[in-house]
């Protein structure tokens, strides 16, 4: 079954419109949450005037934060805070679900209307007085630090939350010092926002009777989300249950905690009755994390030839208004240590600076710091290329990490395990014809269109992460993974883990796990994930993270049934377990042809007539837990083919042509479609995605898909997309590395690049991204002046 592109179990439900989102659950008796939310960027609130509102027809209640604090509701926590470079911890200034005294974002929540429906909470929405004195606001990370007039936090002087390093500063700096050649690059990754199908949705319901809440939340992180909740509203963890049923996507940023997911529950316990909450589209901009948001100054020394030397690397990280769940480890641990990419540069420095400002907070989203890393390194070798003279293909495959590099340690602290990057990107040049490239270029050069061809390569950090290493970085919770499998006494099979699948086709990948495991066909193996009720504790699923890591908990418990299963059947042939043979579905004496299949051997576990109960019990069931030994270094190349027309700045993609190592492949056709979803949002990045802020008052100024440009099946090209398993993780026992995000890491950086080569001849050299028609335009038209 491992490597079989069987077709995916879960789409008939969804095709047929039979999935079961947060919003299609009924509960008897629920109220309707309406969040109030400030209309100003940054403001003080000078007062909160409720009594028109509780009067209004249908409301129940209105809660501020004032009724928070009054019942010692705490802040959200952040689950992976940094630390300084001088040591000391990096500034944690509290965040509030409700908003307690002071604004710092547009969208952020400042009172709760609990109503009979959700029309009656709007309604009375109208009547609240909130008073607010607005400042002035801040939203961009390069002023942030200057602007001395706004402060947004107290405890952070300058907008400060942490400066982190890497590295060794020396030795980078010497490197560029005395290199005979030293390209530079000043680039913005630019902010985007989510938009997944299906809006955050969130019901409260707890039972006063037995002190218990049940919290169903469209989250990919339900024990995560349990435990900060429980953190929040100080309940004994075990007292909550998070359902997270089918979710409409989630791209990372469901994977944090959010406001209101405490407003509802807490607003649940104190009415004694359910409560509900849905974002709106337009809410969703005002509310749901964004991502990325860098600018980065970056230095690469080479010598003569063109082998890097050295590189310095300095990022702003602008993290908003708060430090959201994992928003200061994005920037931190996971961008940075990826800095030295696929290449041996032997002196490497990273400085990254996490700045506040007066804008929704940033946490991950697809890609997760992979994205920006990859452009930093793929932008530089670009230009030591074309200052050497050299071409790009060479100079990358010059400095590569070669298979017999691994494992390979790089100079900021990461260990790579496996991995054929010039064998990759060979493979990705051949597919996309790049040594013709030339030719097709001249021949299109007449017609006064732009042609261009550009390349990225990238490793990532998939499977996240080894819960010591992450520990030792202040993450404040474990990342391991968690499988449990049941096997009733006919033999069907039903596997509960601690991921969630909100779109990736965990249902059938594992599935396809378990059956070549045990040999039961997929039709008796369902897959449960999404209920601490029922699952045991995980991690959830986010930095493509399930398959190496959630997969190889599967595979450990997995192996406990087949060794039980073993052992039953010996004592049922009257041999060893040593003499027993497991292999599709039947246990067998080997050199024999005594035999029993899973069915039996489960059947009889469950009967129990035949075991001394001092050697076996009754059952087959059993779980295990994994926690990762290292990162699954996954790594890609991509290639794309461009035009771009001269009068419009108008970008066609021709050609994108992609070959990703993700170890061992479990269903090719599932990996294909997550290629491609990376990439179309690898797409969106760099073509036409922009989330922005009034400069001047901080008001989101692309706060609807009027104004942030979501791409569309039309913008995109087809993709070839192939598969090399040839390096398989070495230290898991698939040998599987994540794929979840490859797509969304490379896609920005070849575009720009393969841009880039379009319009160097006219003499642009610098554009940040979304490389929008009219910015190409105005390039092209300033050029030509
Ligand atoms: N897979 C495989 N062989 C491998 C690796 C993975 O067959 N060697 C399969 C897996 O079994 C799984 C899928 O590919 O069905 C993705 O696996 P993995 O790379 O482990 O990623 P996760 O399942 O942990 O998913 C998270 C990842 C991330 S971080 C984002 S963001 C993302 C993504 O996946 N969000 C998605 N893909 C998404 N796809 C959809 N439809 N919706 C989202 O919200």
């Amino acid at each position: 079954m491992i490597g079989d592109s069987v077709l995916r179990k879960e789409d008939y439900k969804f095709l047929t419109g039979r999935g079961r989102y947060v919003s299609d659950i009924n509960i008897d008796k629920v109220r309707h949450a309406y969040i109030v939310r400030s209309p100003f960027a940054h403001a003080k609130i000078t007062n909160v005037d409720i009594r028109k509102t509780v009067c209004c027809a249908g409301v129940a209640a209105v809660y501020t934060g004032a009724d928070m604090a009054a019942d010692n509701i705490g802040p959200m926590l952040c689950m992976w805070p940094v630390t300084s470079m001088d040591g000391k911890p990096m500034v944690e200034p509290p965040r509030w679900a409700l908003a307690r005294d002071k604004i710092r974002h547009v969208g952020e929540a400042v009172a709760v209307i609990v109503a009979d429906t959700l029309d009656q909470a709007m309604d009375a929405a109208d009547h609240l007085d909130i008073g607010y004195e607005e400042l002035a606001a801040s939203v961009d990370s390069r002023y942030a630090q200057k602007s001395d007039q706004i402060q947004l936090h107290d405890s952070a002087p300058e907008n400060r939350c942490f400066i982190c390093s890497r590295g060794d500063q020396q030795a980078a700096e010497l490197a560029c010092k005395n290199a005979a050649h030293v390209v530079e690059v000043k680039t913005a990754n630019n902010r985007l926002a989510g938009g997944a199908l299906e809006t955050r949705s969130i019901i409260g319901d707890f039972d006063r009777a037995n002190d218990t809440l049940v919290l169903r939340a469209s989250t990919q992180v339900p024990h995560h989300l349990r435990f900060l909740v429980a953190e929040q509203l100080g309940m004994a963890e075990g007292n909550i249950r998070v359902i997270a049923p089918d979710v409409g996507g989630g791209f990372g940023y469901k994977g944090k905690n959010y406001p209101e997911e405490s407003i509802v529950a807490w607003a649940s316990k104190k009415l004694g009755c359910p409560v509900r909450w849905t974002a709106s589209r337009n809410e969703s901009f005002l509310s749901d994390l964004q991502s990325r948001d860098h600018h980065t100054k970056a230095q690469l020394a080479l010598d003569e030839e063109g082998c890097f030397l050295g590189l310095q690397v300095n990022t702003l990280a602008n993290l908003g208004a708060y430090v959201s769940t994992f928003g200061a480890a994005i920037p931190s641990a996971i961008y940075s240590g990826l800095l030295a990419g696929i290449y041996r540069t032997p002196a490497i420095y990273v400085e990254v600076t996490g700045v506040f400002t007066n804008t929704l907070p940033t946490d991950a989203y697809r890609g997760a710091g992979r994205p920006e890393a990859c452009m930093v390194l793929e932008l530089l070798a670009d230009k030591a290329a074309v200052a050497l003279g050299m071409d790009r293909a060479e100079i990358r495959r010059l400095n590569m990490i070669r298979p017999e590099d691994m494992p390979y340690q790089t100079p900021i602290g990461p260990t790579y395990d496996s991995g054929d990057f010039p064998n990759i990107l060979d493979r990705a040049l051949a597919s996309a014809g790049y040594d013709d490239f030339e030719s097709r270029r001249t021949q299109v050069s007449r017609s006064g269109r732009l042609k261009g061809i550009g390349l990225a390569c990238f490793v990532e950090s998939s499977g996240v992460a080894p819960s010591r290493l992450a520990g030792a970085l202040g993450a404040r919770t474990g990342f391991y993974e968690s499988a449990h499998i049941r096997v009733d006494q006919s033999g069907g099979v039903k596997v509960y883990l601690g991921t969630h699948n909100h779109g990736q086709g965990h249902a059938t990948t594992f599935a396809q796990i378990v059956s070549d495991r045990l040999g039961v066909t997929l039709p008796n193996i369902e897959i449960i994930e999404g209920d601490t009720g029922l699952t045991p504790v995980g991690t959830g699923t986010f930095g493509s993270r399930s398959m190496a890591v959630g997969g190889s908990a599967l595979d450990f418990a997995a192996r406990k049934i087949v060794e039980k299963g073993k052992r039953l059947a010996a004592h049922l042939m009257e041999t060893a377990a040593a003499d027993i043979e497991h292999a599709s579905g039947h246990y067998k004496v080997s050199g024999t042809d005594r035999s029993l299949s899973f069915e039996e051997i489960a059947r009889s576990a469950y009967s129990a007539h035949n075991y001394p109960p001092e050697d076996f019990e009754p059952g087959l069931d059993e779980s295990a837990f994994y926690d990762p030994k290292n990162f699954a270094y996954s790594n890609g190349a991509h290639v794309c083919e461009i035009e771009v027309d001269p009068d419009t700045g108008k970008i066609d993609l021709l050609g994108y042509w992609v070959v990703d190592d993700i170890g061992t492949v479990i269903n090719p056709t599932i990996v294909e479609g997550q290629i491609h979803g990376g990439l179309a949002q690898g797409l969106g990045q760099v073509l036409m995605e922009n989330a922005i802020y009034d400069l001047d008052n901080g008001q989101l100024l692309s706060g609807s898909f009027m104004d942030y440009a979501m791409p569309l099946a039309e913008d995109l090209p087809d993709f070839t997309s192939e598969l090399d398993q040839s390096q398989p993780c070495t230290h898991n026992p698939l040998g599987a590395k994540g794929c979840g995000e490859s797509g969304a890491i490379g896609a920005p950086a070849a575009v720009v690049s393969a841009v880039m080569d379009a319009l160097r001849p006219l003499g642009v050299t610098e554009l940040q991204m979304p490389l929008t028609p009219q910015k190409l335009w105005r390039a092209i038209k300033e050029a030509s002046e």
